[in-house]
């Protein structure tokens, strides 16, 4: 089983949009492992956003990203790093597909919805960034045999 990390952005906060992005991903079948409300930092968006620090749209996203605290949530399942990066859509609102969450939900590249891990190794490394490791919950699902056949699991 694969855990990969969603940030809900102030965006969605404000737009009341929180609970229909967490529905999406419960009722695909992901478990939710944590979640959490926090006040993002300078500190911790240079960092996760490092790749973005030279672009001259970085200090907006950046004020963006601090407007209101955001929403941190840890997704488990098979595969869960590219499922929840398909269910998100491509980065542009306006390109994303109908049925994405970013196709559905937003005409933005910059005011996207959520923030979704794009691998399994930066998974692991934006987990560790947002959740202390007492915040991530192992527990049992119970639905998992009808969620998966039983070779899958
Ligand atoms: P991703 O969120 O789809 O992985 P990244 O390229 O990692 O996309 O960019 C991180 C975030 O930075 C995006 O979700 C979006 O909010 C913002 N961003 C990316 N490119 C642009 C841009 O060209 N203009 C404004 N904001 C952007
Ligand atoms: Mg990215």
């Amino acid at each position: 089983m694969e855990k990969t990390l969603i940030i809900i952005k102030p965006c969605t906060i404000q737009r009341g949009l929180t609970g229909e992005i967490i529905r999406r991903f419960e009722k695909k079948g992901l478990q939710i492992c944590g979640m959490k409300m926090m006040q993002l930092t300078d500190e911790i968006l240079f960092e996760h956003y490092a790749h973005l620090t030279q672009k001259p749209f970085f200090k907006r996203i950046k004020n963006s990203m601090m407007a209101t605290p955001v929403i941190v949530c840890c997704l488990k399942g098979i595969d869960a790093v590219r499922i929840v990066r398909t269910m998100t859509g491509v980065t542009n609102g306006r390109d994303a597909a109908p049925g994405t969450i970013r196709g559905d939900y937003s005409v933005s590249v910059q005011e996207n919805i959520i923030h979704a891990s794009d691998s399994a190794e930066t998974a692991a490394i934006e987990l560790k960034r947002f959740f202390n490791k007492n915040e991530i919950f192992d527990y049992k699902q119970n639905q998992l045999s009808y969620l998966y056949a039983n070779d899958e699991i």
